[in-house]
């Protein structure tokens, strides 16, 4: 199996990023947007293909939930992808053409670590709680929007969303981030697993997001798709309606912050090995997601 078919400990993906960065000197530059609870950097990789000016741009983010490795073995497959069939590839081409590309391969490396090391099923990052009683915080709760209902504040537990939004530096550097790059970054997507799914807004609310049909459109068509290339399902639609309603989550955070195309998706499988799926199922799991970010990158270029 090649690199991008197994699953990599944290200290493998750092030396990626930073030997991508190098090997790719003119398209790719490594940016440390912050660090985590543990001090660990946050390097967000920028493609860039071409320096057309007023530039658009697409954000992926990987790794949130530090049990979900298919998650960041994604981002990985989706940079290395971007760099092989850049001008080989039409879809990939024009999506590059037109838009810088802002990866995130692990926004929780402290939980990523921690799985590797001490226990493969922990969700969420490491921070210790103030009684000091209880570790992690989930990040996918932690945003701005709507916190607390519907999770908990109970550091012990799961979905814990923490003391008060943004509270974890993990959370906090990727809302800075995308604030700073709210008028350029046209497309958020973040990528967790499992159930095969693809979620758009909103989840902490049953109402219906104001471009709701285009959104609709978008994950059908990616739906369509891996059906017919892979015959694969993915089901999609609303966060609320579809999964279930929840507070906190980055993807609804970003679509409040103006950016109004996105999604979260969930990659393989749907529940057979769920979080431990084999290496063997890596390239499968991400060649139907690279088809599904193409695809929907490909018609917010055509929408804006
Ligand atoms: O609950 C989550 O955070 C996500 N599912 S997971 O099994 N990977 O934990 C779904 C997130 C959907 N979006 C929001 N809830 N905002
Ligand atoms: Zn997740």
């Amino acid at each position: 199996s090649t690199f991008y078919e197994r699953y990599h400990t944290l200290e493998e993906i750092y030396d990626w990023i930073n030997r991508t960065a190098q090997d790719n000197p003119r398209t790719v530059k490594a940016i440390l947007i912050g660090s985590s609870y543990e001090k660990r950097p946050l390097y967000v990789l920028k493609l860039s293909f071409n320096d057309r000016p007023n530039r658009k741009a697409m954000w992926i983010d990987c790794g949130i939930h530090a049990r979900e490795w298919i998650s960041p073995a994604f981002c990985l497959w989706f940079v290395h992808h971007s760099l092989s069939f850049y001008q080989q590839n039409s879809e990939i081409t024009r999506i590059l053409d037109s838009m810088d590309v802002y990866v995130l391969p692990v926004m929780n490396p402290d939980g990523y670590k921690y799985t590797w090391t001490a226990r493969r099923w922990w969700r969420k990052n490491r921070s210790i709680s103030k009684s000091g009683f209880c570790v992690g915080v989930d990040l996918n709760r932690n945003f701005d929007v709507d916190w607390v209902k519907g999770s908990s504040q109970n550091p012990c537990e799961e979905i814990n969303c923490g003391p008060f939004p943004e509270s974890e530096p993990e959370a906090q550097a990727v809302a800075n981030f995308l604030r700073r790059h709210k008028d350029t970054v046209q497309l958020y997507i973040t990528i967790h697993s499992y159930s095969q799914m693809f979620i758009f807004p909103y989840s902490y609310t049953f109402d219906q997001a104001e471009n709701h049909n285009d959104l609709l459109e978008m994950v059908q068509e990616a739906a369509q798709r891996i059906k017919r290339y892979y015959r694969n399902t993915y089901t999609y639609g609303p966060g609320a309606a579809t999964l279930y309603p929840c507070s906190g989550g980055s993807d609804d955070w970003a679509y409040k912050l103006g950016i109004k195309y996105s999604f979260t998706f969930e990659l393989q499988d749907r529940g057979e090995y769920g979080f431990l799926l084999p290496p063997s199922h890596i390239s499968g799991a991400c060649n139907e997601a690279l088809l599904a970010v193409k695809t929907i990158a490909v018609k917010v270029l055509e929408k804006t």
